[in-house]
């Protein structure tokens, strides 16, 4: 489409001015169909950027540069006016200083190349939850990414109208074509990233990156970061969270969402296939949540995407049967290895690699090197609607109705295998203390114990105190129906290191107690035990019919240990320290919380 398919004055000026700093050769506004998407895959595939998998109908592989490789920290920046709004855990510029610096990189960074427009939504088109973005992008990786992702096309610029509000999303690889430069399969300016938030102004600048979470500007840029700040200003909530729907074997259905750090297996919980006979779980997201209270006082929830960006390694017809169904087609795979047949292999995807396969980096794979032959964050981008177990209701406009909130974290010790919150005030301090210990893909050292508080840490587009006051604020509304609160931890491991827990399918049994205790009046002790940090399963409350794991492990598995806990608290009240105006409710929580610990048995 033409640029003159737009007919909201703001977005042509607004298009105008970055036409102006970007000077691209072509303007293109993308209107999502097919026929576009086998256009410009053909290009890529000209230019050799693109591989086409001949084993997976209309899917296609791309290796990126080995220095763009996923999102980036380090680079993310909050610019709010001032400091205190973006807090200690963003990196805070000043917004105009900021901006100076970016017009110097995005000055021409466009030349030799179209600008694409992506008017997209997050949610479903026109839904009463639902939000529009604009990207402005050089990328056509991006254009067929967000296709993916995001509703794109016409439909969006009919629901903006003339003058509705649009997040601004401006992406450029930083690779200017300019006369004679050669392109490379993934042009970007690897050593000069931004990703820029201006939260005041609903506005992204991207920079330099043409990877994931950097480049894809609806997923995390603004379906948490702009619109956890949107959330704050309109009462309602943008979360990290998956939502998942379950029904019991009577048939009654319920849907809950969880809240966890990257690496701890959202995608596979969000598929799970339950162990337990006739129980079923349905997928609505596997990433990121936006709820607002209903009218009639639930907790509703839409899932703002419209496909999966997950991580490939480990994903294996033994661990995520459904995810490995959702990627047979119209899937793009990102930095994984190549068969000679025409299919993709990864670590962990269950069997054996095979002869020829060529690795993430464009080389014949040798084992003998020790390198991966799949980039450990490599991923796969697939429509949602392809899941086989995706729920009825996803694309739901007004959402489904949340009865619990989980957080989870990946503790060897600690934290039993679940617990319940004793109420709201309680559930938003479990929020808070979410921690996690990193795995060898992750940043940092393997084992180390980083706080991500509701699993937001990178995402929280401004001070993570005010964060929590936004959600102790949000349970004091009158006349709404709080959902419960867990916190699950498949990870424990007994002191040989093993684990106590089998996961995957077997989390169903976990799934059941909440499903079973969400529907009870707050204060309701049945199957359940109360201690220092909350309710946990009662003996023989867990369903654990037909599970190989002994009673002594399963005793392990619930213990809520006091040394374990005091010696967890001091790292938390130096977290809350680490903020001005921390809710005071929480550093009660937390008092009450080390009380009960020393008064315990
Ligand atoms: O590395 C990236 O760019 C992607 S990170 C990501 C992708 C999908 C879902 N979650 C995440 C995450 O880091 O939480
Ligand atoms: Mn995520």
């Amino acid at each position: 489409m033409t640029l003159d398919s737009i007919k909201h004055p703001r977005l042509r000026a607004w298009i105008d001015e970055n036409v102006d700093m970007c000077m691209p050769d072509d303007v293109y506004v993308c209107d999502g169909g097919q026929e576009e998407a086998d256009r410009l895959a053909e290009r890529l595939l000209r230019s050799h950027s693109f591989f086409r998998l001949e084993n997976r109908p209309g899917s296609f592989l791309v290796l990126s540069d080995p220095g763009d490789v996923a999102r980036v920290e380090n680079n993310t920046f909050i610019c709010s006016r001032f400091r205190e709004e973006a807090g200690p855990t963003n990196n805070w510029a000043d917004p105009q200083q900021m901006k100076a610096e970016l017009r110097q990189r995005f000055f021409g960074s466009m030349r030799g190349r179209t600008m694409y427009v992506i008017p997209y939504s997050m949610g479903p088109v026109g839904g009463p939850l639902s939000h529009i973005g604009i990207e402005l992008t050089d990328s056509i990786y991006v254009v067929l990414n967000m296709r993916i992702m995001t509703r794109v096309g016409q439909a969006v610029l009919d629901a903006l109208g003339r003058d509705s509000p649009f997040v601004r999303c401006l992406h450029s690889v930083g690779f200017p074509l300019i006369a004679g430069r050669y392109e490379p399969a993934w042009p970007c300016d690897a050593n000069n990233k931004y990703i820029v938030h201006f939260p005041e102004e609903h506005a992204i600048w991207s920079y330099g990156s043409g990877y994931g979470g950097n480049a894809l500007l609806g997923k995390k840029c603004f379906a948490l970061r702009i619109a956890s700040a949107m959330a704050r200003d309109q009462g309602w909530f943008a979360e990290h969270m998956l939502i998942l729907g379950i029904t019991s074997p009577e048939g009654e259905k319920k849907y809950l969402a969880a809240a966890f750090p990257s690496a701890c297996g959202k995608t596979n919980l969000a598929m799970l296939i339950p162990t337990l006979p006739g129980w079923k779980v349905e997928t609505v997201g596997d990433d990121i949540a936006w709820m607002r209270w209903g009218d009639d006082g639930q907790l509703y929830a839409i899932n703002p995407e419209a496909g999966f960006f997950g991580v490939a390694p480990g994903t294996s017809r033994q661990s995520n049967p459904n995810a490995m169904d959702a990627i047979r087609e119209n899937t793009i795979f990102t930095n994984v290895a190549r068969t000679p047949d025409g299919d993709v292999w990864w670590e962990g995807i269950g069997y054996d690699p095979p002869e020829g396969l060529i690795d993430w980096r464009g080389e014949p794979y040798n084992p003998a090197l020790g390198k991966p032959a799949a980039h450990p964050n490599a991923r796969f981008t697939a429509p949602a609607s392809q899941c086989p177990v995706i729920d009825p209701a996803w694309e739901q406009p007004q959402g489904v109705p949340i009865s619990a909130i989980l957080f989870g974290g990946r503790r060897a010790g600690t934290v039993p295998l679940v617990h319940e919150a004793f109420d709201w005030v309680h559930g938003v301090f479990m929020g808070s203390i979410v921690s996690s210990e990193t795995t060898a893909a992750a940043a940092g050292d393997v084992g180390k114990l980083r706080r991500d508080p509701f699993a937001m840490l990178p995402f929280c587009g401004y001070n993570m105190a005010d964060y929590f006051h936004h959600w102790l604020r949000m349970g004091e509304r009158t006349g709404v129906k709080h959902p419960k609160f867990f916190y699950v931890n498949w990870f424990r491991k007994d002191a040989n290191g093993k684990f106590l827990w089998p996961g995957f399918g077997e989390n169903s049994r976990v799934l059941k107690w909440i499903f079973e205790r969400s529907g009870r009046p707050a204060g309701d002790v049945s199957q359940a035990t109360e201690t220092p940090i909350g309710f946990v399963p009662a003996p023989g409350a867990l369903d654990v019919a037909g599970l190989k794991v002994s009673p002594a492990a399963m005793q392990e598995l619930l213990a809520v240990r006091r040394d374990e806990w005091l010696a967890d608290l001091p790292g938390i009240k130096a977290f809350y320290g680490s903020f001005d105006e921390f809710p005071r409710k929480l550093k009660q929580q937390l008092e009450t919380i080390e009380q009960r610990l020393r008064t315990s048995e």
